[in-house]
């Protein structure tokens, strides 16, 4: 019999060849990696209580491995065979996030591993997104290009033959495996040839510069490769030591004792020399920007409860200081943030009694064992209070939309901050990805859920 290998491993291969590659490309990448492996290094050793709770969840052993990277597809049965690329990874589509309202005109999904032992050997995920060209108002350049997208073929035929491989036996061997990640790697390489003229070029920018990034190349380059850091304001503060220019303000909520979802900071994107062919077929040099650097930070997952106020805090900041944070208010931004945030309760215990955030369960052994029969979920809060249980973050592992669109437009130019009108649709999502996403609340809950049942029976087995 044949022995496959695991997606998890195909996963840890890929993301490992994906790194090497963009640090090959991107070398401020490879800068990047060293400050947060350096920050990283310096706030376990200054929080004891961190590591032993990232110790108790699993993730210290994924720490360093962590990363997502980010595309943007042109058509559907793009995004339909990326789904069927990334599952022989093990990789899920999970979550939608319709970017319009903020002015770029694609949505998107996360692919990601789905349980958490296969996100803790592997936890590398892509945010992808598809392009919308029903939101070219321009007729005629929206059927250019279609046109355009329609010719290209953005997989090597070796990639669409593992997978189809892996979906008729079910698995890839080890071999397989290998030559697998070298031809999937393939389709998220940067080209620096451009398939349309130059004059093509600039009459898509002036739709939309997403719409050149995506229709004017052979295929979805990766635009940014992102590592975890345990401490975002220091590597902010690194990356100016270091001549990086940062974004002016770290997307998402502010510093906090239990940090909650996703902060996140990047770097402008770099500005990169490009051949253009023209019509005659001489070519013509010019330059595009489409590939930045990126550095987030990952907390606890909100529940519904929780991301509703946590929207209501961050649109009151909005407010507050008048629209989207940019260069000039920057500082009032980040002082505003911080003092709206103070409603939001900043203590584990409460975080949990209150509903807000998602939690991992374990059972205590410095505690001994309650004097219970029939242990069930209505006796849950006295055993945390009484310390049976104890409960760890579950750490947010999905995207925030606001801070998604910050970071497409920080990086597009400030100039484009219009919103487009277009009705949200998911449906027409997953028609076009060839399945429904996971939903992004029902699996924390199920997770959680989860643990809560596993520490149950523990507890009544003894
Ligand atoms: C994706 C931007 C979203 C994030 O971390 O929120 C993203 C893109 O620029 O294509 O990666
Ligand atoms: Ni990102």
């Amino acid at each position: 019999m044949t022995s496959f290998i695991s997606p998890e491993v195909i996963r840890a291969r890929f993301s490992a060849v994906m790194s090497d590659m963009y640090r090959d490309e991107v070398p401020l990448y490879g800068d990047l990696l060293t400050l947060v492996a350096d920050v990283n290094k310096q706030a376990l050793a200054d929080s004891p209580a961190l590591k032993k709770q990232l110790i108790a969840t699993g993730e210290l052993s994924r720490l360093n491995l962590e990363r997502h990277g980010a595309i943007r597809l042109g058509k559907a049965e793009e995004l339909a065979t990326m789904r069927r690329l990334f599952a022989v990874m093990g990789m899920h589509p999970v979550g939608y996030y319709d970017l319009a309202p903020a002015g770029v005109p694609v949505h998107s999904t996360a692919f990601r591993a789905l349980s958490d032992s296969a996100l803790n050997q592997s936890p590398f995920r892509v945010f992808t997104s598809l392009l919308r060209l029903d939101l070219i108002t321009d007729k005629a350049l929206r059927e250019q290009a279609r046109n355009i997208l329609d010719k290209r073929q953005i997989f090597t035929d070796g990639a669409l033959q593992l997978i189809e491989k892996y979906e008729t036996d079910g698995g890839l061997t080890d071999a397989e495996a290998d030559i697998f990640v070298r031809e999937a790697v393939e389709t998220f390489r940067w080209h620096d040839t451009a398939t349309v003229s130059h004059e093509m070029y600039e009459t898509l920018l002036n739709q939309h510069r997403l719409i050149a990034d995506v229709v004017a190349f052979r295929g979805p380059h990766i635009n940014h490769l992102t590592p975890r850091t345990l401490d975002i304001d220091a590597i902010q503060r690194g990356m100016a030591e270091r001549n990086i220019t940062p974004k002016a303000v770290i997307e998402g909520p502010p510093r906090r004792n239990c940090p909650i979802f996703l902060r996140q900071t990047s770097f402008k994107a770099l500005n990169e020399a490009v051949t253009f062919t023209a019509e005659d077929g001489t070519s013509q040099q010019g330059y595009h920007t489409a590939r930045f650097g990126e550095i987030e930070q990952r907390g606890v997952a909100l529940t519904d409860k929780g991301r509703q106020l946590y929207d209501q805090l961050l649109n009151e900041t909005r407010a507050k200081v008048g629209g989207a944070p940019d260069e000039s208010n920057a500082d009032e931004y980040m002082r505003v943030l911080a003092e709206t945030f103070t409603a939001f309760p900043d203590d584990n215990l409460d975080l949990y009694r209150q509903g807000l955030a998602y939690f991992h369960h374990f059972v205590s052994d410095k505690v001994l064992p309650p004097r219970l029969e029939n242990i069930n979920e209505s006796h849950l809060a006295d055993l945390i209070e009484q310390g049976h249980i104890t409960i760890e973050p579950m750490v947010y592992e999905d995207f925030l939309p606001v801070s998604a669109a910050g970071i497409f437009q920080s990086n597009l130019g400030d100039d484009e901050q219009k919103s487009y009108d277009g009705i949200s649709n998911q449906a027409l999502f997953e028609r076009d990805l060839g399945q429904k996403v996971h939903d992004l609340t029902a699996w924390y809950e199920e997770m959680q859920q989860h643990s809560i049942k596993a520490c149950l029976r523990q507890l009544n087995r003894r």
